[in-house]
């Protein structure tokens, strides 16, 4: 069977020079979602094609799928990019009318009527893809009923089927390497990798899946189910060693949401990294009370260089708020001690959570003056995103309804207690106390005029994607 995997066209942004949707954003990392997915199917004997569409334009789409005539096409479906996750399906039938068109991700797993009611999409594959699409793939081949299938919602003559959930793994060694061989890794590059190692090539890992906390802004538990699937230490080294070895990749980011969760597992990768004289430089993301001196001792001795924390706020009761279940004591001693092994401890802070005001952003700015980052915090605006808490909230004030997600619009900013223009003057008062260069160098470039524009641009509702079928 032909088997095609694709991510879709990267979205464009509002360029600030045209006022025109055409900018697009740099490749920063490959997609692993559908390069495992790629890896567990290649095992079984199939030969998928996998291809990252991020830099693709709509005629290079379809040049692709005459060329690969696919039996199959499956699309990854994140949020952000749900629009052009449907225009690339609605390409497939436009086609390939024959093709079986399967979604999966997050956006199709939290909305898999509205993919199926588009009339485009066949499967939705829900959560974890592997063991689904492997099963789903064996069914076709073998000409049998899909309807049946755990973890799995599609459409039938009776109307839209949701299927239980299906196995899955609590261990990830079970799955084989993602098969990155699609990729060309050296396309990748991202602002959160230090300069002197940007030019390296480099990949991101995942040593774990999931998160056991609920922050009322993140989707990734209830994506998850509440789960948290990890990797031994033997096998993420093994996966290292391939990744020099054939692809001679230097610099690994682990993007787990949690890679300290279980602290000897961690040090165990530290320790089979050190033993098995793994050369790479790496860095890593975490929460602040998952970390203590002892643990990041190993992680600087194996290469680590530097730890990205979700600190979010500097405000007691928002972090409160959001459920973030740590102090502000515990940031500061986190990054204390970061500092002190060695390692650049970095942050991500977050605008406009319930509760804030311009004095919850001054306890912010007094905490990152403390706690001396490594570099300037990556300051996003909440915004509301399916399957989290945020998102139900916003619904109660009637913010945002499920029929939001039929448009293209962008997912919006979290406005229950300030309208845009508030939230963007919040974000720069941050910007100007946690770098005041950074600040004045935006205003020299007018970019705070321009930005102004560009969000209220960027917060017009979206056209409906009802037309797409037809
Ligand atoms: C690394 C990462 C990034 C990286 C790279 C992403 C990439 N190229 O893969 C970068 C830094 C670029 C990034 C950016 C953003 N990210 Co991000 N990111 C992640 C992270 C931490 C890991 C992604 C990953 O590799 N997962 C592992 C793979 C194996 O999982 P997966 O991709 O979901 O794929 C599995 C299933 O979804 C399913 N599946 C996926 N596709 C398909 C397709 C088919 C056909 C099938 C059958 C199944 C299937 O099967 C796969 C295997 O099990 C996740 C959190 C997480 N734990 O997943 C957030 C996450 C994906 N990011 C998220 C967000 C919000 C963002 C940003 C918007 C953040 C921001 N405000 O700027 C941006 C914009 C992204 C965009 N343009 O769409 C959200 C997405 C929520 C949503 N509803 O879409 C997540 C889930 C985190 C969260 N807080 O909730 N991100
Ligand atoms: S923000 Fe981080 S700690 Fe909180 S639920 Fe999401 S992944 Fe877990």
């Amino acid at each position: 069977m032909n088997i095609l995997l694709l991510t879709p066209p990267g979205l464009r942004m509002m360029n600030p020079n045209t006022m025109e949707p055409d900018l697009l954003p740099p490749k920063t990392w490959a997609p692993l979602g559908i390069a495992s997915l790629a890896a567990v199917l290649r095992r079984a004997g199939f030969a998928p094609s996998l291809r990252d569409l991020h830099d693709e334009d709509w005629n290079g789409v379809e040049n692709l799928l005459r060329e690969k005539q696919p039996d199959l096409v499956g699309i990854s479906c994140f949020t952000f990019e749900r629009a052009n996750a449907l225009r690339t399906a609605a390409l497939v039938r436009k086609l390939l009318p024959e093709a079986l068109v399967v979604m999966g991700g997050p956006h199709a797993t939290f909305f898999p009527e509205q993919m199926l009611q588009s009339g485009l999409v066949d499967v939705v594959v829900l959560g974890e893809g592997e063991n689904a699409l492997l099963e789903l793939v064996r069914r076709m081949e073998a000409g049998r009923d899909l309807r049946y299938l755990p973890g799995i919602a599609l459409r039938d003559t009776d109307g839209l089927r949701m299927n239980p959930p299906g196995p899955r793994t609590n261990c990830l060694d079970d799955f084989p390497f993602p098969d990155y061989r699609a990729y060309d890794l050296s396309e990748y590059k991202s602002p959160e990798v230090p300069e002197q190692y940007r030019d390296l090539p480099g990949t991101h890992v995942l040593t774990s899946r999931g998160c056991p906390y609920t922050c009322r802004f993140c989707s990734v538990n209830s994506f998850f189910g509440g789960r948290w699937a990890f990797r031994s230490p033997g096998n993420v080294a093994d996966e290292l060693e391939q990744l020099v070895a054939d692809q001679g990749v230097r610099h690994v980011y682990f993007s787990d949401d949690l890679f300290t969760l279980d602290r000897e597992r961690a040090i165990g990768i530290c320790r089979e990294i050190i033993d098995r004289k793994i050369n790479l430089a790496w860095m890593a993301e975490t929460r602040v009370d998952c970390v203590d001196a002892g643990l990041l001792g190993w992680m600087r001795r194996a290469g680590c260089h530097r730890v990205y924390y979700g600190v979010e706020s500097g405000s007691p009761s928002i972090l409160t708020t959001v459920n973030k279940r740590f102090s502000v004591a515990q940031v500061a001693r986190a990054f204390e001690l970061t500092h002190k092994a060695g390692l650049e401890p970095c942050c991500f802070l977050m605008v406009g959570n319930p509760g804030e005001t311009p004095e919850t952003i001054g306890e912010t700015v007094e905490l990152i003056k403390a706690i001396r980052p490594a570099t300037t915090p990556i300051i996003g605006i909440t915004t509301i995103l399916p399957g989290t808490e945020l998102y139900e909230l916003s619904k109660r004030q009637g913010l945002i309804t499920d029929d939001y997600w039929l448009t293209d619009g962008n997912p919006p900013l979290y406005t229950g207690e300030h309208d845009m223009d508030d939230l963007i003057y919040l974000q720069m008062l941050l910007v100007q106390g946690v770098n005041p260069e950074m600040y004045e160098h935006l205003c020299a470039m007018g970019f705070d005029e321009g930005y102004f524009r560009l969000r209220r641009l960027g917060g017009k509702r979206g056209r409906s994607l009802h037309g797409l079928a037809s």
